[in-house]
């Protein structure tokens, strides 16, 4: 699998799939969620809506797939992070099966190129550098035959140059 690392909006990217810093709601939100729900339009969370009909919430570390509406990706998966809290152990296994699942799910749909954000660096307020090399070990650990290409798609320099560092 190759690593791709670029600084920009993840809702602008050409990928098979973008993966969407979600809440366990489904239902949208604040950050890479508003963004890419308003970006992508109303298909999106209806889509998102009939999971939730069908499963109820989707849990931390986990993920769901859905169309993409308008945005040039042809998937979103949408993976819930975890909030930052004293429980850093805990925290970082539910981070880092964020990364898995949606890689997981990635595969089970076939896509090639799948483009990530830094999950739970925002709002959810995970140490940007801990969160940063949780993905990078849990990418680089997942083998795949599917996946070619991943994309980590950072939104402010600090996190371009934390994931710079870690990637070198
Ligand atoms: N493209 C790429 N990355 C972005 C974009 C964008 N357009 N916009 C923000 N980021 P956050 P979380 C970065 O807060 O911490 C929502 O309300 C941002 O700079 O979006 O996982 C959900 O509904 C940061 O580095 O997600 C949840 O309630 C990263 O994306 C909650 O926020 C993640 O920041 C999830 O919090």
């Amino acid at each position: 699998m190759n690593i791709e690392l670029i600084k920009g909006d993840i809702t602008k990217i050409h990928a098979d799939a973008i993966v969407n810093a979600a809440n366990s709601s489904l239902l949208g939100g604040g950050g890479v969620d508003g963004a890419i729900h308003r970006a992508g339009g109303k298909q999106i969370l209806e889509e998102c809506i009939l999971i939730r009909n069908r499963q109820g919430k989707c849990n931390t570390g986990q993920a769901v797939v859905t169309s993409a509406g308008n945005l040039p990706a042809k998937y979103v998966i949408h993976t819930v992070g975890p909030v930052w809290n004293d429980n850093e152990e805990e925290s970082s296994e539910l981070l880092s099966n964020c990364y898995k699942n949606s890689l997981q799910l990635a595969e089970s749909f076939g896509i090639k190129t799948v483009a990530f954000p830094n999950i739970s660096t925002g709002i959810y307020k995970f140490p940007k550098e801990k969160a940063g090399k949780i993905a990078v070990e849990t990418v680089r650990n997942f083998q795949s035959e599917i996946i070619e290409k991943v994309i980590f798609v950072c939104f402010d320099d600090e996190n371009k140059e934390i994931y710079k560092k870690i990637l070198e």
